[in-house]
């Protein structure tokens, strides 16, 4: 495979203004018959070069060009191409070929999935489908009929509206379709299936009805009620604060089991994975519910922000991409609550994100080159590139950055556009000059800005000073300074934020406001402050840097309790225990007994008894950071000891706030007893402050905890608390227990692949002794499957992404059973095989021994046949 620049973009030959498509469904075929009315591109020379479509794994039947059957003397056929010669500025093309989905695992193009018919176009799918332009900047006006099996196939849905239906004959009936908008082939999609749909409507604020279905196999119609009042809330915020209103009759999305990704956002036609639909309270988690909520959100908000305005290239993915997912972001924020939301987020890009910017596979939100667009669909594109669409808003302010994206959404319309185009949009609507912040889209890398400060009881200044870098990045020694937006207070000695004023300034400028560190070394300097402050810096982590300030810890006990800024309250109590985990993993690896600083003790300890606080924030804040973000933070990191380190502080602080837990979590459930579930963000967050201290209160080890983890599991209305209690039994020491629930579990939930998802999931990330071998046995369980996504990411993706002690075993065990999953993988499923990969690429993270195993399973890899493009380019970077 080679490598695709963004410098060689051109603009295309060739513009297809119309496509006609037919398909007739089989059982063991599919035929495909494309006519496309095609022109010169206007914009280039009036010559007629080659026309070269795209066309993958298609069985070429007949090509016609205006209305004249070719013969294979007047074209040239290769295993990725058609090529042939037009003879005038505007011609019809009509092509014939066979396809088989029936055979299509990768689920890329047309598949079949639990019997029915679905695809995925994404990016370069459709040419699996039939030969055809196949890139985001050749748009076009779709028609799609489809035929098939009427018993089978009762449903026969396509993009845009339904025009026409009819019987043939054989039992085999047909639709047409069609599209009024102009879309590129990576939004096409086609379903046929025996499905259900629930129905709704949803009127418009310019008053048209829109038709609301949601398609689903009949077994699941009972949980398809969280998603469409989802999908109502996402059309009603999306007019509120983007003013955008949708623009079909019909809306409809279809879940299905086999799906490489979350969703997807074909125009008028979402396809789903079953997980981000499906919901509701006996076999769904509230994280499962959210989850729902932000994806249904997600994918409605792709028809503004990727399919009225699409890419000009994949290079851009993330004006699409990150712009959405910074759109769902705030949804989510103002549906729940916006501090925890913020936490989630932040929590995840620090310990992923900033992980693949610092690994061998780093690039920036707008990349410059790749080999297999599949494999970046990263965090960088999706969740860096929200942050950079956030910092562009907190630097613009709410309603300017609207009417930047106003003027976006305007002005393009209709087009193809680039990254550039909507930071030129921003620019023209704010007055603002965005050059040097668009580095941000240019360079990759976790920036890293260290502060100092220091007080002048003379003067009653205080000066801040900041300093930025950027480690280098493959292909990227050397880094600009970034324009980073610190979001700042400075707080006197009770807590109280004080007035603002900068040397030079007349007079005070609010009491938390927004600094801008545009260089390497910058300092700012504020004036009339009688006292000596404590600053709360990059409150709600104004930017997606690692920032560093040289707080002691009973500064951070302060700020944990003090702070206005709800997010750099759970931050000040994160980089505590960040301190103290610190500590006990040297105590670990220099052979002292471990001796926890009781200071955290004393923070959580007080964050227990506020009843003030919102509960989730409770449980926010009682959650130690995660293992692998300390090994993200960690130069090298020891497995071991941090395993050690962290669990150690868990049962030290299990003992030392028994009682305290032991109060939340029995008034909590006591709630839970006598409500019926209700999926609302209040009682999501009384949820997860009791069962984030039912895991703690586990580790006593008491009898009475035992029993009330069982009553839990017995006597709940809900996926969220029974998951728990299981979750919580599976890494107890409670040997038998353990064993009756999980088998009582699956005996119960055998017949729902979702719910034994999260059966498998719990299993793979349990850290007990012996991780791979119960993996290794789970593979062999009926419900297990290498062919479904989900189950591979539940099971492989669990046990090599959260359970890092099993995983890093020293002996290279958990390295050879990823690579052998890789390798398998490869053949069947190169995206998932691709993805699954990642934590082998982290190998520089380890010591020598590690190194050397985690490197020899990616050689055996890179050995072990033909790889696919996918599974190539990410094992070859990770050599490199
Ligand atoms: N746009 C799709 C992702 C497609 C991934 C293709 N490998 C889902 C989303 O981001 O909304
Ligand atoms: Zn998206």
């Amino acid at each position: 495979p080679k490598m695709i620049y963004l410098k060689d973009y051109q603009a295309p030959d060739y513009l297809i203004d119309e496509t006609h498509l037919t398909f007739e469904l089989f059982e063991d075929h599919t035929l495909v018959h494309a006519q496309l009315v095609m022109r010169r591109n206007p914009t280039l020379s009036a010559d007629l070069p080659p026309l070269v479509l795209d066309g993958q794994q298609l069985e070429l039947l007949s090509v016609a060009l205006d209305d004249r059957e070719l013969s294979a003397a007047d074209y040239q056929l290769d295993d990725s191409h058609l090529t042939l010669q037009p003879t005038a500025a505007s011609f019809v093309i009509d092509s014939s070929v066979r396809i088989h989905p029936e055979s299509n695992t990768a689920l890329e193009g047309l598949y079949k999935s639990s019997g029915m018919f679905c695809t995925q176009c994404e990016a370069e799918g459709f040419r699996k489908i039939t030969y055809y332009l196949d890139r985001p900047d050749v748009m076009s006006k779709f028609t799609t009929t489809l035929s098939a099996e009427q018993h089978s196939y009762p449903v026969l849905l396509s993009n845009g509206n339904p025009i026409a239906s009819g019987s043939e004959e054989g039992g085999r009936h047909w639709a047409t379709w069609e599209d009024p908008f102009m879309k590129p082939a990576y939004l096409f999609a086609l379903v046929a299936g025996d499905l259900w749909c629930v129905e709704d409507q949803f009127t418009t604020m310019s008053q048209r009805a829109v038709t609301l279905r949601i398609y689903v196999e009949p077994e699941n119609i009972d949980k398809v009620q969280h998603a469409m009042d989802s999908l109502k809330k996402s059309m009603k915020w999306d007019e509120e604060v983007y003013g955008r209103e949708y623009d079909l009759d019909i809306f409809m999305i279809v879940a299905v089991n086999d799906f490489n990704m979350g969703a997807m956002e074909n125009k008028g036609l979402n396809i789903f994975n079953s997980s981000c639909v499906l919901a509701k309270a006996e076999t769904a988690t509230d994280a499962a519910h959210q989850r729902v909520e932000a994806v249904v959100a997600h994918e409605y908000f792709h028809n503004w922000s990727g399919n009225r305005v699409t890419c000009r290239d994949w290079f851009q993915l993330s004006l699409k991409e990150g712009f959405t997912v910074f759109r769902d972001s705030e949804f989510s924020a103002d549906m729940n609550s916006r501090t925890v939301k913020r936490i989630e987020d932040v929590a995840y890009l620090r310990t992923h994100q900033f992980a693949e910017d610092a690994g061998p596979m780093a690039h920036p939100v707008r990349p410059d080159a790749y080999m297999e667009i599949s494999n970046f669909y990263t965090l960088t594109i999706y969740e860096k590139g929200s942050e950079v669409l956030r910092m562009i808003h907190t630097l613009l302010g709410a309603e300017t950055f609207r009417k930047g994206s106003d003027l976006y959404f305007a002005r393009h319309d209709g087009q193809a556009v680039t990254c550039d185009d909507f930071v030129q949009a921003m620019e023209d609507a704010s007055g603002v000059d965005l050059t040097q912040f668009k580095r941000w889209y240019t360079q990759a890398g976790t920036p890293r800005l260290e502060a100092s400060a220091s007080y002048d009881a003379a003067a009653n200044s205080y000066r801040l000073e900041f300093r930025q870098s950027c480690p280098a990045t493959p292909g990227q020694a050397e880094k600009l300074p970034f324009v980073i937006p610190v979001e700042l207070a400075l707080l006197d000695a009770q807590g109280r934020e004080l007035p603002l004023q900068l040397v030079g300034e007349e007079a005070p400028v609010g009491r938390s406001r927004v600094l801008q560190v545009t260089q390497a070394e910058q300092a700012f300097t504020f004036i009339n402050l009688a006292e000596k402050p404590l600053p709360s810096l990059l409150r709600g982590f104004s930017a997606p840097v690692k920032l560093s300030f040289p707080y002691d810890r009973d500064q951070l006990m302060f700020l944990m309790q003090h702070d206005s800024d709800g997010f750099n309250r759970w931050e000040a109590g994160q980089q505590l225990s960040v301190q103290v985990l610190q500590e006990l993993i040297g105590q670990y690896q220099r052979g002292e007994a471990l001796v926890l600083d009781q200071r955290l003790v004393a923070a959580l300890r007080s964050v227990l008894q506020d009843e003030q606080l919102d509960q989730a924030m409770v449980a926010e804040m009682l959650s130690l950071p995660g293992e692998a973000y300390l090994t993200e933070i960690s130069e090298v990191a020891d497995v071991d000891a941090i395993h050690a380190a962290r669990e150690f502080a868990r049962g030290e602080l299990a003992t030392a706030l028994f009682d305290l837990l032991w109060q939340r979590y029995q008034a909590n459930r006591e709630l839970s007893r006598s409500t019926a579930y209700i999926a609302e963000f209040t009682h999501f967050a009384r949820r997860s402050l009791q069962n984030i201290a039912l895991s703690y209160l586990v580790l006593s080890g008491r009898p009475e905890v035992l029993a009330a983890c069982l009553e839990q599991y017995e006597a709940c209305d809900n996926m969220t608390e029974r998951l728990t209690a299981l979750a919580v039994l599976v890494n107890s020491p409670f040997e038998s227990e353990r064993a009756t629930t999980l088998a009582a579990f699956a005996e119960h939930f055998k017949d729902n692949p979702l719910v034994m998802d999260q059966w498998f999931s719990v299993q793979a990330g349990s850290t007990l002794p012996g991780g791979l071998a119960r993996v290794q046995a789970l593979m062999q369980h009926p419900a297990f499957t290498l062919k479904n996504p989900n189950k591979v990411r539940a099971l492989i993706g669990a046990f090599a992404g959260q359970n890092l002690v099993n995983f890093h075993a020293a002996d290279g065990s958990g390295y050879r059973f990823l690579a052998d999953q890789v390798i398998s993988l490869n053949a069947s499923n190169p995206q998932i095989a691709s993805r699954q990969l990642s934590p082998l690429t982290r190998w520089r993270k380890y010591d020598d021994k590690r190194q050397a195993l985690m490197k020899g399973e990616l050689e055996r890899i890179l050995a072990s046949g033909e790889l696919s493009s996918d599974v190539y380019e990410v094992v070859s970077k990770s050599l490199a």
